[in-house]
Formats: C-alpha cells, structure tokens, sequence
C-alpha cells in the first residue's frame, strides 16, 4: 500500500492543530503507519530541504523547521501521495483553495503547517530519511475492508 511522509511543522505544533489536521487524514481514510514527535536536528532538515539549498527562502525554511518539536508520521492508502497533496491544498496558505487544510488554517507561504511527500520517489526517499524500518508498522484496521477495495 503506497505510503506518503508528514511533518506537522512548528506552527501547526504551536496553534495546537495537530488533532484536527490529523482527524481530516484518518476521515479521508488513510491508516497511520508510523507517528513520533521530535526536535529535528539541523542537519536532518538541511537534508530534507537539500534541493532548495541556495534558494533565498533556505535559510528561513531550515531556521522554523528547527525552531520547535514537530510530529513526523507516515500515512498509508491507497494513491495516499497525491491525496494527501490535495488533502493539504495549495502551498501558499493565501491561494489555497476553501475546505483544503492550507485554505481553511493558513495565510502564509512558510508558515503552512504540514510538509507532504510530491512523489512516490520522494516519499521514499523522505520516509527513510526520518524513519527506521522498524518505527514503521504494517497493520490493518477492522475498517479498512469497508475503505477500500485495494489490497
Ligand atoms: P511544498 O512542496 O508544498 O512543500 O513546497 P515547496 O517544495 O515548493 O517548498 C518547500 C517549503 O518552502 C514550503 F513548505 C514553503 C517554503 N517556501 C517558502 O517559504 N518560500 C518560497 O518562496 C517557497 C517555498
């Protein structure tokens, strides 16, 4: 079942709506495959954020997502990369669309509350980048028949 990476950033840890932003990932269905809260070392989001290095937002990027714990987690079901993409909405917190996550708590471009996975190249790059194979589980819900029809 294809897996996507989240990190619930600094602001979202700060104005408390990591339970709300999570309860629209479990509604949508998606399962929780792994969840920890952390203080990012530097140089663990320098590597997240390496193809961005030079750009004139790094340094400020690199400097929020180190200013706080933020919960990281693996979400899994089925096409769950682009859903959760279009679960979070536009990047910019000011364009992204009513009833998106990004729409309906953010303004701001930085300030937009949780990091998704753009492709399955990066999600697995990005998931073993923050997780060991051990912290992630396999597991079904008695519910998932009734959620999908994928294996
Ligand atoms: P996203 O794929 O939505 O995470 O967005 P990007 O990869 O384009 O950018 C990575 C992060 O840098 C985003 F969370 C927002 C931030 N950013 C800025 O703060 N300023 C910019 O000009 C561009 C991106």
């Amino acid at each position: 079942m294809e897996r996507t990476l989240i990190i619930f950033k600094p602001d979202a840890m700060n104005r408390n709506l990591v339970g709300r932003i999570l309860t629209r990932f479990e509604d949508k269905g998606l399962r929780i495959a792994a969840l920890k809260l952390q203080q990012s070392p530097r140089a663990l989001v320098e590597r997240h954020y390496e193809v961005h290095k030079g750009r004139p937002f790094y340094d400020s990027l690199v400097e929020f997502m180190t200013a706080g714990p933020v919960i990281v987690g693996v979400l899994e079901g089925p096409g769950s990369i682009a859903v959760v993409r279009r679960l979070l909405g536009a990047t910019h917190g000011q364009e992204a669309a009513p009833g998106t996550i990004r729409g309906d708590f953010g303004l701001d471009q930085q300030y937009n509350l949780v990091h998704a996975s753009d492709s399955p190249e990066t999600a697995k790059m990005e998931i073993e980048l923050f997780f060991k194979p051990d912290e992630i589980v396999g597991y079904k819900r008695v519910t998932d028949r009734w959620i999908t029809s994928e294996k």
